[in-house]
């Protein structure tokens, strides 16, 4: 009787899904038994040699045995479920006492430690750090510093200007004229920071950094400037270093000079840095204008001053030997790590 080999398969298939061990397993052997080319389907095709009395009674014991295997499947599919989820659970537990990738140390960006180096040379001679806003007045920028009203520093080409008479500092020198006017002489102090000018190409930043240094005392001479700056650049590029002055035009120093170094790259004998002359330009500096410190209520009878300004990036470039402005401001941390110290 085909309703007897109905039941045996049914028997059969319940066996073997108690006995399957993973749900795969399972899943193959529903496709064994009930699947379009599974035993049970394959009985359905002796449907039409029964007899029309049997056949109802075959239908019935087909459709049992198809919903008990459908059932049995279900509950063993969830059984095995449960157990996959909990040994993959407890075979994914973490251990807490492993050690973590090794976390990335993060370094000092070289204009950072100019600045710091530079502030750490001065203040072993007695000078100390002031600061001032980025966005600063036409007079602090300008009129303080005997710059005339037509001259081309003030023009809208160089300077950012945020209404008529405010502009972003195009030089730190305004940290200098407000700790002139608010505190008390002598003076012996360094205005590091950025500031910004409308430039911008390979070797120009629209902003950039600067450290300026000011003394003024009772009896300044240019013989102390140039002791103060050839100290200053044996401490930064070492004990070899020489350096000179050469004469030049400031509006708000009178003499004026820039400031050169031996070249320390190859030691004054001539190279790419210092195209070929052996000598690098690192500033420029002078006598405080009368003027300058006139506008600033201080008596030039009385008091007289020294001045110094560089470029942080500049000296930066000399130092390290880099080769573009540019790099300072990408943050690609392979440029960046080569500075740990
Ligand atoms: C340079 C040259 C310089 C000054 C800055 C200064 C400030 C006051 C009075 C007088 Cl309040 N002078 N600063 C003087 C000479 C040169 O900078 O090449 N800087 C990057």
């Amino acid at each position: 009787m085909l309703k007897n080999q109905i039941n045996e398969i049914r028997d059969e298939a319940l066996q073997a899904f108690k006995g399957a061990a993973s749900t795969k397993e399972l899943y193959d052997l529903k496709v064994k038994y009930l699947g379009r080319q599974g035993s049970l389907p394959a009985i359905m095709k002796k449907m039409k040699d029964v007899s029309p009395e049997e056949r109802p009674l075959m239908g019935q014991a087909m459709n049992q045995a198809k919903d008990a295997l459908e059932t049995a499947y279900l509950k063993f599919e969830e059984e095995l479920k449960r157990g996959e989820l909990t040994k993959r659970l407890s075979e994914e537990k973490l251990d807490m006492t492993l050690p973590g990738p090794p976390s990335k140390l993060g370094a000092h960006h070289p204009i950072e430690m100019v600045f710091d180096e530079i502030i750490d040379i001065f203040s072993r001679i007695g000078y100390y750090v002031r600061s001032g806003p980025m966005i600063e007045t036409d007079d602090h920028n300008f009129g303080a510093l005997n710059i005339p009203p037509e001259h081309p520093a003030r023009d809208m080409q160089d300077t950012f200007y945020i209404d008529e008479e405010h502009s972003l500092r195009p030089h730190t020198s305004p940290i200098q004229i407000r700790t002139l006017r608010s505190e008390k002489p002598p003076f012996y102090v360094l205005g590091p920071g950025g500031v910004f000018r409308c430039d911008s190409d390979v070797s120009h930043s629209p902003m950039f950094h600067q450290i300026e240094g000011l003394v003024v005392d009772k009896k300044v001479s240019m013989a102390d400037l140039k002791g103060t700056l050839s100290y200053f650049a044996s401490e930064f590029f070492g004990k070899s270093i020489k350096t000179r002055f050469r004469p030049s035009f400031f509006p708000f120093t009178e003499p004026s000079a820039e400031v050169d170094c031996s070249c320390p790259l190859c030691n004054g004998k001539g190279c790419r840095m210092c195209g070929h002359t052996g000598w690098v330009e690192i500033g420029g500096c002078g006598l405080v204008h009368p003027n300058v410190l006139s506008a600033s209520d201080l008596d030039n009878s009385e008091w007289q001053g020294f001045a110094f300004g560089m470029g942080i990036e500049r000296m930066a470039i000399i130092k390290y030997g880099i080769s573009d402005i540019r790099l300072f401001y990408e943050n690609d941390n392979r440029f960046l790590e080569q500075f740990r110290r």
